[in-house]
């Protein structure tokens, strides 16, 4: 069989007849007459609130779908076999894990255990107008616990499992959280600053073993496990309180880069309406679809997307970051990982996620060599051309081949039925983007919203195969750019009006939790009572009216003679270079040139000073050598080159780090963004150094 009949003549046949030359319209100006250029979606003349008639809560939302796929499976826990700690070659322990198969329970039993929890709740003294906070893991229970805390009309409080304890306080402080609960590792943290909690009065752990420590200390809390709780409320039901689509379901606690993280007041209504939103954008979502959960719910994308999987009948199967797939840290040589035994049709993503697996999988490539690496790159290369601006090539018998050949690995690696990826969080890169278009054969549709407008805000069509945009906006939202002059961005620039991004719509929240004046900030409200909310990010707008991020404000900085670098574009064009692992570009007004702190990657430079003979000790010694700062700095300079970067924009002087920037250290988000104020604390001395040196 001659695979160019297939590879080359059919796919130029096809794509002769096929083609079409117009970019297809995602999303067209509205008529309003403010300032600015606003645009909305296509297909929806104004802002979506639900897509369910007569559901306005999310409270609402889920006893319909409860009661219309009462028997079908919902929620899904993998079972632990064994647990053991491992020694790594350089002394490190780590734990690693056997897991079985998923236990399933139905709508129906999730329903009863939503109602038992929340009357549990009652019983236990929570009264509907304090509020409940969730600080653990994603899990199966956190979905009931925040399900139970909506049919009591409770406000849940949330924030990251990784908070450190001076947020952690401050947010419990601040909502005045009278119960908190926890799974037993964050029981811990919270008993050991039990002495700055005044509000706090009861700890319900989702896990049964109460650590024995934890509930001898006393503090007057109450400590009770969760199953304890749905037997308590299960003795003594209560009715059902619900709430109105203007009362707060959830006060989010983010993870900002900077200072204090602030409480971000989300409505039913806010929430709903973006829920609603997603479902127009993932094709026939249904009960046939599995979707793998294992980003934190604190975050909006997750929180959002497991009420938009419970809302539609599908199943929804638990997981981890660190047990993913067969290779995840965390799974046991030889056993399987999240992904493999769920099979999953739908995840959602964060880029930094995504970038892993594909890194992983070109490693492996590149390590089997021969006729299969070359198999591969030349399948990649013809899926590259084939879905390069034409959706149609992204089809037809070619693709068939490939698969067959080539990429039904590399879909098995995430179990082999992914239909649909969501990413948001950050911008995800074209080549990223690309790769899951080709080698999962899947669409990925690619979001941008904050937490401030409840992750509304654009998100791509799935048959969108660009790179690098992030589509048109959702149903729910008015996307609007107004000029930011000092930054030379302008409405009216050519080809393309550019601007900072403002959101507006059901979906933008009420603003910051007891924050005024942060809330007025940002938020505005129009003479027509439209809620926008200013991002500070900088984009523009594609005829097809797509929406592209470009800048941040924030991360546009003034140097010495008064030309602005974007912090942001530079590192983006940079850490492209093969050796970099993370940077971050540091410029002041004091200075005329910037320099970069540069985490190297280690398999990079090692390979390359015994490539040239450098003899060095350690990694770090190594990241300290002259040589290595050369060699970094050129192909650094080679980078910004091909980005067509401006002199000033290339960092001058760079300090080589050897360990990795993580959520752990603090110094990125758990969605892996920069916090370049942690970074440039706790590296001060370094950045002095460069500028001094
Ligand atoms: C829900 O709780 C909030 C806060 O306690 C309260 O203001 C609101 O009226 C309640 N909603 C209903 C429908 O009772
Ligand atoms: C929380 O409040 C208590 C008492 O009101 C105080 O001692 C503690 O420092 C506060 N903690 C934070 C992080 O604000
Ligand atoms: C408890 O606090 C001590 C000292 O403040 C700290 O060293 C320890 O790591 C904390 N333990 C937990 C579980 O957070
Ligand atoms: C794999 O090899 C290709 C070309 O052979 C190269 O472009 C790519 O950078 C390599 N990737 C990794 C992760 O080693
Ligand atoms: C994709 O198409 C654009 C223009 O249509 C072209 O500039 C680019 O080189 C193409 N990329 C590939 C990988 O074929
Ligand atoms: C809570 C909120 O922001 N509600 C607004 C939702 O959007 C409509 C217009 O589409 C406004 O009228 C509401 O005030």
């Amino acid at each position: 069989m001659n695979p160019y009949i297939f590879g080359v003549i059919l796919p130029v046949l096809a794509t002769l007849l096929f083609r079409s030359n117009h970019p297809k319209r995602r999303g067209v100006p509205t008529d309003t007459t403010d300032p600015g250029v606003t645009v909305r979606n296509k297909r929806f003349d104004s802002p979506v609130e639900t897509a369910w008639e007569g559901v306005s809560t999310l409270a609402e939302l889920f006893e319909e779908a409860c009661r219309k796929y009462g028997e079908g499976l919902l929620l899904g826990t993998r079972l632990l076999v064994s647990r053991e700690m491992e020694t790594s070659s350089d002394g490190r322990q780590f734990e690693k894990v056997e897991l079985g198969g998923y236990e399933w329970l139905s709508y129906a039993e999730v329903f009863e255990a939503v109602s038992s929890f929340g009357s549990g709740l009652a019983a236990l003294g929570h009264g509907r107008e304090h509020r409940a906070a969730i600080f653990a893991d994603t899990r199966e229970e956190w979905f009931i616990a925040l399900q139970g805390c909506f049919r009591r009309n409770v406000t849940v409080v949330t924030m990251y499992a990784s908070l450190g304890e001076e947020a952690l306080c401050h947010s419990l402080n601040e909502t005045e959280a009278t119960t908190v609960i926890c799974g037993k590792k964050e029981l811990k943290t919270l008993v050991n600053i039990s002495g700055q909690l005044d509000s706090v009065k009861r700890l319900i752990c989702l896990d049964d073993d109460i650590p024995s420590d934890a509930s001898s200390v006393g503090h007057g809390w109450t400590i009770i496990s969760f199953a304890d709780v749905k037997r308590l409320g299960k003795e003594n039901p209560v009715d059902a309180d619900l709430p109105l689509p203007p009362d707060v379901a959830v006060i989010m606690y983010t993870s900002g880069s900077t200072g204090l993280p602030k409480g971000v007041m989300m409505t039913h209504g806010n929430v709903l309406a973006t829920v609603s939103a997603v479902k127009t954008i993932v094709p026939k979502l249904g009960k046939k679809d599995i979707y793998l959960a294992y980003l934190p719910m604190a975050h909006i994308l997750e929180l959002a997307a497991e009420n938009l999987m419970a809302a539609v009948g599908a199943a929804i199967g638990y997981g981890s970051p660190l047990t993913l797939t067969d290779t995840s840290s965390k799974i046991k040589k030889g056993t399987k990982g999240d992904a493999t035994v769920l099979m999953p049709t739908l995840m959602a993503a964060v880029p930094a996620i995504l970038d892993r697996v594909r890194d992983g999988v070109f490693k492996k490539v590149n390590a089997t060599g021969g006729l299969p690496k070359k198999l591969f790159y030349l399948s990649y290369e013809r899926r590259l051309q084939a879905i390069n601006g034409s959706w149609f090539g992204a089809w037809g018998l070619e693709k068939v081949l490939w698969n067959f050949l080539v990429f039904k690995k590399v879909r098995a690696i995430l179990g082999g039925r992914i239909r649909f990826i969501l990413s948001g969080g950050a911008p995800l890169s074209g080549d990223t983007q690309q790769f899951i278009n080709i080698c999962l054969g899947a669409p990925i549709g690619q979001g941008y919203g904050l937490t401030e407008t409840c992750a509304g805000g654009t998100f791509s069509d799935f048959d969108d195969t660009s790179v690098g945009r992030v589509g048109p906006p959702l149903p729910c939202s008015y996307i609007k750019l107004i000029d930011w002059p000092e930054g030379g961005y302008l409405t009216n620039d050519s080809p393309m009006p550019r601007g900072e991004i403002v959101i507006g719509g059901p979906n933008v929240t009420l603003g910051y939790f007891k924050n005024e004046e942060k809330t007025k900030e940002s938020y505005k409200v129009d003479e027509r009572g439209m809620r926008w909310f200013y991002t500070g990010d900088i984009g523009r707008f594609h005829l097809d009216g797509c929406l592209e991020i470009i800048d941040r404000k924030k991360d546009i900085v003034k140097l010495q003679h008064g030309e602005y670098v974007s912090l942001g574009k530079v590192e983006a064009a940079l850490i492209v270079s093969p050796y970099v692992d993370n940077i971050m570009l540091h410029a002041d007004p004091f200075h005329s040139y910037c320099v970069a702190l540069v985490v190297a990657s280690q398999s990079t430079l090692e390979e390359w000073a015994s490539k040239e003979g450098i003899p060095y000790s350690g990694f770090s010694e190594l990241c300290s050598k002259e040589e290595s700062l050369k060699e970094v700095h050129a192909s650094l300079v080679k980078e910004a080159k091909k980005a067509g970067l401006q002199k000033l924009e290339i960092p001058a002087k760079l300090k080589l780090l050897s360990d990795p920037w993580t959520p752990e250290s603090g110094l990125v988000t758990a969605a892996l963004k920069l916090k370049r104020e942690a970074v440039r604390k706790t590296f001060q001395e370094e950045l002095l150094k460069l500028y001094s040196s």
